[in-house]
């Protein structure tokens, strides 16, 4: 196989390359990317994978803005003014790379090598960008180990504890249910090829219950919203199962035959009957009843269950209470029934499967207190911070903290990014890394049941290496690996700093041969279930039916329904009530918006974006449309517009998810307003326990 870094045009005229969008959503779709004269033209719906069909996202398809783009980052520097303000000086490769090793070195000698921090989550989901030569780079060094919590944290342990590792239901089975319940996912933003397999449904007559604090562009054609507070599903999706238990609609015979622990969990559930869950969550307690007999007597009755609801303390729980549904209500074993989580772990690729060290016996750091970290943590401090695929001053709790961390003098930050994020500003070395259209990768959807090839489009804009180049480079130079990719022999001291300029640019294919020799044994448009094992794809390649071609792969093969190691206190359906205070009345969540992927294209989002608030919530504070507005709570203040709509529900108002500091007054965005609290499952980020006030602030 050719070596990947070298990207000869296609021809010179105008030629249309088959590839994948890596980017960090469940859909995975295929791109057929136009290039004339080595640019970029269009990026249109690839043919390869089926379910990309004829739409892409508007984000991908203007890319190019991404890639041509004036926050493009084309070379390496170095800072030169104060910390977070921008100012940088060009560098070669050869000299930054000098610097870090320096560095590094320093930070080892002085405090051991876990005062160096990877950090880094979903700038791409591909397969060679993260976990590979990154991993085998940091775990030979001996870093601090990252614990990736920032998203899924509490739905995978929920998902692992319960299931183990079953693929969901395709979202092309969509078609074939009767009920369709969308529960915390706002697909129309997220994920949005879902949307037309939901409504195909709706016209083959199939019911749609959608649960969200917000009126979503699916709960508006819904036959029931529930309109819930924001953190309160395990107690609606517990008090559903408690009816089905009572009202003769738990499927018996699949709980005994499949499960473990459904007594436990119907004991958990009586705690919250109907009314109080109702009240709890604030809807009416007619339309939870109606909710419950409809999933009770349907058959096929599809969940997808999104992320919403694990962003806060109860996370866990509720991703758990709601995942049990299936199994209570015996909704297993047809096309279309079932639920829907993330495939990502159905691939069964992992970092321990792919390269030959094993992680290192280290300090484990939760990404989701990165600004703790960075501000107290000793024996050792963080001394050097290293950031790829992440931009976390925008996307990680307690963002003043993270500012306050980045800001210490005494802390080294390497950046390896595509563009000046608002992360890049406050580093010591600035990187310049490839975006998809530059570089190989493997794309795997987390919804979608393909693996495709990434291919570049066009060369790297300027001086832009690929991770997977970064740290063999790296690697070679620290004197951590050999030119083939193994491990130095034992009696090599030192760190090497390695061989010129002009050899250390050469990107070998070492392990990630073994994965591009597979994908390019792929069916000839690109597309396989590759890896597929019995949770993944059936052996005929169509999609799997839970319980029929995919079963839990829990240790004993079981549900189990009351997992008994995933909440530290041995109680998986425990409840925290609200955070809110009379100084802080209002939840504020922060999802997923069409505009950007968590923050990425975040530079190209015009004006000042908008806080959604209900009317009855912006009268009773005198405030109106367009007005400007300080939102606030004991952590930090976020200034921006409001925009008045019945959208969300009373008590909870909404700012989008990844907006960087040009999108407000005061540059403070929704993470400033968050708490650095853990869900008590899975360690996760509690992005929508944020309460705060908001106040009038200006008026044009
Ligand atoms: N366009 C776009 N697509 C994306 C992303 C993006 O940023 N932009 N991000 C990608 C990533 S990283 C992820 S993880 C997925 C996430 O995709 P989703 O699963 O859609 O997750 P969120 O956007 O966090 O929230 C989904 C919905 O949950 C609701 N919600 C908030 N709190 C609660 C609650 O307590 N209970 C309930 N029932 N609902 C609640 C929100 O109002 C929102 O409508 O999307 C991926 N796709
Ligand atoms: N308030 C709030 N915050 C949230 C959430 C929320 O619901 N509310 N959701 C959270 C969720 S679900 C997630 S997944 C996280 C995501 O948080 P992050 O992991 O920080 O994701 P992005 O904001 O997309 O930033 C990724 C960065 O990686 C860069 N990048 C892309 N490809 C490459 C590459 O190949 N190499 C290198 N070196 N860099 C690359 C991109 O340019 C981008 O700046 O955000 C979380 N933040
Ligand atoms: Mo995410």
């Amino acid at each position: 196989m050719a070596d990947p870094k070298v990207t000869p045009p296609r021809s010179w005229g105008r030629s249309t390359i088959q590839t994948a969008c890596p980017l960090d959503c469940p859909d995975s779709c295929s791109l057929a990317v136009t290039v004339e004269r080595g640019r970029l033209v269009s990026i249109e719906p690839g043919t390869a994978a089926p379910g990309t069909g004829d739409v892409i996202c508007g984000k991908v398809r203007q890319f190019d803005r991404r890639v041509y783009g004036s926050a493009r980052i084309t070379h390496p520097s170095i800072r030169t003014g104060p910390k977070g303000h921008g100012h940088f000086e060009r560098v070669t490769w050869h000299e930054a790379l000098d610097l870090i090793v320096q560095q590094l070195t320093a930070a080892r000698d002085r405090f051991g090598a876990e005062s160096v921090l990877p950090y880094y989550y979903g700038g791409s989901n591909g397969l060679l960008t993260s976990d590979l030569e990154d991993a085998r780079f940091f775990r030979r060094f001996g870093a601090s180990r990252l614990a990736r919590t920032v998203c899924a944290a509490p739905t995978g342990a929920a998902a692992r504890a319960m299931y183990g590792p079953m693929g969901g239901v395709a979202y092309d089975d969509y078609a074939a249910a009767r009920l369709i319940v969308i529960w915390g996912c706002n697909a129309s933003a997220s994920g949005l090829h879902l949307v037309s397999h939901v409504k195909r449904a709706q016209k083959a007559g199939a019911r749609l219950v959608v649960i969200d604090p917000r009126r979503t562009p699916l709960a508006r054609v819904a036959d029931l919203h529930l309109p819930v507070r924001p953190g309160t599903d395990l107690a609606v999706a517990l008090a559903v199962i408690g009816e089905l238990f009572a009202r003769g609609w738990a499927d018996r015979a699949f709980l005994a035959a499949h499960t473990d622990g459904a007594d436990q969990l119907r004991r958990a559930a009586e705690a919250w009957p109907i009314a109080r869950a109702a009240d709890e969550a604030a809807i009416d307690p007619g339309a939870l009843a109606t909710f419950a007999e409809w999933y009770g007597t349907s058959t096929p009755a599809v969940i997808r269950c999104g992320w919403g609801q694990e962003r806060n303390r109860n996370g866990g729980g509720a991703s758990l209470a709601i995942m049990a549904l299936p199994a209570v209500g015996g909704k297993f074993g047809v096309r279309g029934g079932g639920y829907t989580m993330s495939n990502s772990s159905v691939w069964g690729i992992t970092a321990d499967r792919l390269i030959d060290t094993p992680a290192p016996d280290t300090r484990v750091v939760n990404m989701n207190q990165l600004g703790r970290a960075l501000t107290e943590y000793r024996d050792p401090p963080v001394a050097v911070l290293f950031v790829y695929n992440c931009n976390p001053v925008a996307t990680v709790p307690d963002q003043n903290r993270v500012r306050q961390g980045l800001a210490r003098e005494d802390l080294f930050t390497i950046v390896h990014e595509q563009v000046m994020t608002d992360t890049a500003l406050f580093a010591d070395v600035v990187l310049p890394a490839t975006t998809f259209l530059e570089h190989y990768d493997l794309a795997k959807g987390y919804g979608a049941y393909h693996l495709q090839l990434v291919q570049p489009a066009i060369t790297p804009v300027g001086e832009s290496r690929s991770n997977h180049d970064l740290f063999r480079d790296l690697g070679l130079r620290m004197g951590l690996i050999e030119a083939d990719g193994t491990r130095p022999a034992e009696d090599r001291a030192g760190p090497d700093l390695g061989p010129d300029e002009s050899e250390a640019g050469q990107d070998t294919l070492g392990d990630i041969g073994a994965l591009l020799d597979a994908a390019s044994r792929l069916p000839a448009d690109l597309v396989g279930p590759l890896l597929a094992g019995k949770n993944g794809v059936p052996p005929t390649g169509a999609t799997p039916v839970q319980f029929v071609d995919v079963y839990p792969a829990t240790p004993n093969g079981r549900v189990q329904l009351h997992p008994s190691g995933v909440a530290p206190d041995g109680d998986p359906y425990g409840y925290e009530p609200d955070p809110a205070t009379d100084a802080h009345p209002l939840a504020l969540i922060s999802p997923a918006s069409a505009h950007t992927i968590s923050s990425t294209l975040g530079e190209l989002r015009p004006g000042i974006a908008k806080l959604k608030m209900h009317p009855d919530d912006a009268h009773a504070r005198s405030i109106a449309e367009g007005d400007a507005v300080r939102v606030f709570n004991e952590r930090g203040e976020v200034q921006c517009e409001v925009s008045v709509t019945p959208e969300t529900r009373p008590g909870t108002v909404v700012l989008p998810k990844g907006l960087w500091a040009r999108s407000t007054f005061n540059g403070a965005t929704a993470n400033a307003l968050v708490p650095d609290t853990l869900t008590t499952i899975g360690g996760g980020a509690c992005f929508n326990d944020a309460r705060v006030q908001v106040e009038l602030f200006g008026r044009h």
